[in-house]
Order: C-alpha cells, then sequence, then structure tokens
C-alpha cells in the first residue's frame, strides 16, 4: 500500500520521532502550524476516524494512554489540542488516522 504514514511506521521513511512502542508512533510534523505539532500514529493502517471498529479501537486507547506522556516531554504544561481530520470536508490529506497534538501557543477558541 502506499501510505506515507505506514512508511514512516516502518521506517523507509525517516522523520523526527518523539515517542515509540510496539502499537504506535509519534514524530514531528514536516509543516508545523504551532510551536509544538506532533503526530500519533497507529502502526498498523487505519484509514481515518471513520473506520474505527471494536476491533481496532484498542489503538485509539493506547494513543491516548501516550499523549499525557508526549505532551509532558514537549512541556506542554499548560494545555494542548488534539485534532483529528476525517475526509474531504474534515480537510485529511494523508489517508491514515492521525491525532495532531498542537500546543506552545494559546489557541483560538473558534474551531472552524
Ligand atoms: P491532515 O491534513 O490532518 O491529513 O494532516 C496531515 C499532516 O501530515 C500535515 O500537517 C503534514 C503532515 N505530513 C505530511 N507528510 C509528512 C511527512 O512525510 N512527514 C511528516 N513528518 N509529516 C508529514
Amino acid at each position: 500500500m502506499d501510505c506515507i504514514f505506514c512508511k514512516i511506521a516502518s521506517g523507509e521513511i525517516p522523520s523526527k520521532k518523539v515517542y515509540e512502542d510496539e502499537n504506535i508512533l509519534a514524530f514531528h510534523d514536516i509543516n508545523p502550524q504551532t510551536p509544538v505539532h506532533i503526530l500519533i500514529i497507529p502502526k498498523k493502517h487505519i484509514s481515518s476516524a471513520d473506520e474505527i471498529t471494536a476491533e481496532n479501537s484498542y489503538l485509539v486507547a493506547k494513543i491516548f494512554e501516550a499523549i499525557p506522556e508526549i505532551a509532558k516531554s514537549a512541556s506542554l504544561s499548560n494545555g494542548y489540542r488534539i485534532i483529528t481530520n476525517i475526509g474531504e470536508d474534515g480537510a485529511q490529506t494523508v489517508k491514515h488516522i492521525h491525532f495532531h497534538l498542537m500546543g506552545g501557543v494559546k489557541m483560538p477558541e473558534k474551531m472552524a
């Protein structure tokens, strides 16, 4: 499958890793939109949050279990935002589920 985040997960494409375990990987976004902009992915391919099932939802749980540690290592003690874009209207450009962890700045209250 020609998926850029699968290639990052396998190491075929390099990334600036900030966290890794057997199930998930976190790395710096190539085009950061905030001072801290980290992407967190399951290593297993899931197209988007619209493809979450009872069988694969444990991977989302694993991601959220790791988020406090990742945020702490990025010194985001004052808060942060987690975003996942889904499909065309959600402005998802990479079709491998990922969670944007964004912080280091006061976020606008308006979401869209
Ligand atoms: P989204 O619009 O939610 O699908 O965001 C995809 C993000 O992925 C976008 O912020 C840029 C980032 N990105 C795309 N290609 C690469 C890559 O090759 N390396 C890294 N580190 N980030 C990438």
